[in-house]
């Protein structure tokens, strides 16, 4: 495959870290193919032209559905499991050996600090190719035997094919990270993919997509398409007839609107969605590690994971010291250029989220919210206030009847409230029409089992937050989403199974 990352023509000149601005085209068959029309993607650090990007219109994406197609049906359609963890432990290693490349192109797209990028985002890509590897190996070899019921009168076995062609569909919080989830385990399943990657992160997706060329991964088997959701390529791909299935991460009402999308085709959909996540303090707990904790599932990415901490109840013993703590640290989070490694914390993805999340803050202050941390835009200087610059914020004060306390900010924010018993904190943290992650931090074993089995979540975590396990079962309930992936869960979404009965 040709360079997906040629020079687009640019008048300014980059600042040291920045490479000259690139142009970005649809991956369709192994070919980079021009969109109907391009569309600007900057720099939430300084507001800088990162790429030009192509957005791909119905005839492009038409065309990525049919390379998948035609892949399927090739010899990527023969391929054995064996094969297939071989390529995939390939493509893994080819990750760790562009690893700088693809730090770059992350932090290119979204400003966050390079640590982070390194140490989780791109970390996790190679990982989560290696763990699907390791997860088809172990399913069996060749053909997915499964539930093989010997009776009396018939031989019962179930084998598994691929979904098919599967659409995936991912958010700009963690990019690389968040594709490469969906797409190891959907390629380790033997299937054919179209990606969406967000409008906002079209970057790291393209040296992807040489990676897998160079890994040995067919033309075809993977296609990127640019753009837009509802109008663009996001709707073009859901409504499209020839998709088998949809994974997809991203907001709640995105989801919505693709389930509608899927619908009268009837398609398999696998959603990993918003969430309003609680933490909850016990006074038994080591309070140091709980506020080191906080801050952490708080503020972490700049509050834009969907498994971070929106809602903090705190038994009232503690609940100053718990409170003063983490304002402390939010206080101490350091913003900055990605490449300092004094920085810990980036901008927001965009200043159209960032205009977003400063109306929660508005919000919560109309409410009747004490500011305890933050609350505004900082003044940073240094060639970075046309970023999308906000600050690490907490406030107290409010409770559970908020919208401040039951919306999805997706931001560096939280709510501190206090409870007086196990069952009333249990109850809070429920109360929610979201279910993705929670986090409870107690000194006692017995209530940390307790309380964890309680919370009405996919993930839910005791005195840790975000400690992955990758064969592990991960999604939401309720507006959090839909099925679970991880492990074997993928391979659950990404294969049909047809049951073989034979009369003995
Ligand atoms: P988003 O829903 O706006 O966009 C996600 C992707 O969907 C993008 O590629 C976008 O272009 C595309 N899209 C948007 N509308 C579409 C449509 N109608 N049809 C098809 N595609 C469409 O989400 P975002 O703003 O990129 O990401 C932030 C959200 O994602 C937050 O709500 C966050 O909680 C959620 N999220 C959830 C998880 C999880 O694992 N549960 C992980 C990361 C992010
Ligand atoms: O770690 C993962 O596998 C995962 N899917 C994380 C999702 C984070 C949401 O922003």
């Amino acid at each position: 495959m040709p360079s997906p990352t040629t020079p687009a023509p640019t008048t300014a000149p980059p600042p040291a870290r920045r490479r000259a601005p690139r142009s970005l085209r649809n991956v369709i068959g192994g070919e980079l193919v021009d969109g109907v029309r391009t569309f600007d993607k900057v720099d939430p650090v300084d507001g800088a032209l990162v790429a030009v990007v192509h957005e791909a219109g119905p005839a492009q994406v038409d065309r990525a559905v049919a390379a998948a197609r035609g892949a399927l049906d090739g010899p990527w359609g023969r391929t054995t499991v064996a094969e297939r963890a071989r390529l995939l432990r390939r493509v893994a290693d080819l990750i760790d050996a562009r690893s700088e490349e693809l730090v770059a192109a992350e932090v290119g797209d979204t400003g966050k600090p390079e640590t982070l990028a390194r140490d989780l985002d791109v970390a996790r890509a190679a990982a989560n190719f290696r763990s699907a590897a390791d997860t088809v190996s172990a399913a069996g070899l060749d053909a997915y035997l499964t539930e093989l019921h010997d009776g009396r009168r018939a031989l019962n076995y179930a084998v598994r094919a691929p979904l098919g062609v599967v659409a995936v569909i991912v958010p700009w919080n963690l990019p690389l990270l968040l594709l490469t989830w969906k797409l190891a385990p959907a390629l380790a399943a033997g299937n054919a993919v179209v990606v969406k990657p967000s409008e906002e992160t079209p970057s790291s997706a393209m040296l992807l997509a040489e990676i897998l060329a160079d890994a040995g991964i067919p033309d075809g088997v993977v296609n990127v398409v640019h753009g837009f959701g509802p109008g663009s390529a996001g709707e073009h791909l859901t409504t499209h007839p020839g998709i088998d299935g949809v994974t997809f991460t991203g907001e709640s009402s995105t989801g919505s609107a693709i389930m509608r999308a899927v619908a009268p085709r009837v398609r398999p959909v696998s959603f990993e969605l918003g969430g309003k996540n609680a933490a909850v303090v016990f006074a038994d707990a080591d309070l140091d590690a709980a506020i080191a904790g906080l801050a952490r599932s708080t503020y972490l990415n700049t509050g834009q994971v969907c498994l971070c901490t929106e809602r903090i109840y705190v038994e009232r013993a503690v609940f100053d010291d718990v409170a003063a703590g983490l304002a402390e640290h939010a206080r101490r989070l350091r913003l900055g250029r990605p490449e300092d490694p004094a920085t810990t914390t980036g901008p927001l993805i965009s200043v159209a989220h960032r205009e977003k999340v400063l109306r929660h803050y508005d919000l919560a202050l109309h409410e009747g919210a004490e500011l305890l941390a933050g609350g505004g835009v900082p003044t940073l200087g240094d060639g970075l206030d046309a970023g999308s610059w906000i600050e690490p914020t907490l406030w107290a004060g409010l409770d559970n009847s908020h919208r401040t306390v039951r919306e999805e900010i997706f931001g560096p924010a939280a709510v501190v409230i206090p409870f007086d018993s196990e069952e009333e904190a249990v109850a809070l943290a429920n109360d929610t029409d979201y279910g993705l992650a929670a986090v409870t931090w107690t000194g006692d074993l017995a209530r940390g089992h307790r309380v964890a089995q309680r919370m009405r979540v996919g993930m839910s975590w005791v005195n840790t937050w975000y400690l992955r396990d990758l064969r592990s079962p991960f999604g939401g309930i309720g507006l959090s989403g839909i099925g679970r992936e991880g492990g074997p869960h993928s391979l659950g979404f990404y294969t049909e199974p047809t049951n073989v009965c034979v009369q003995l």
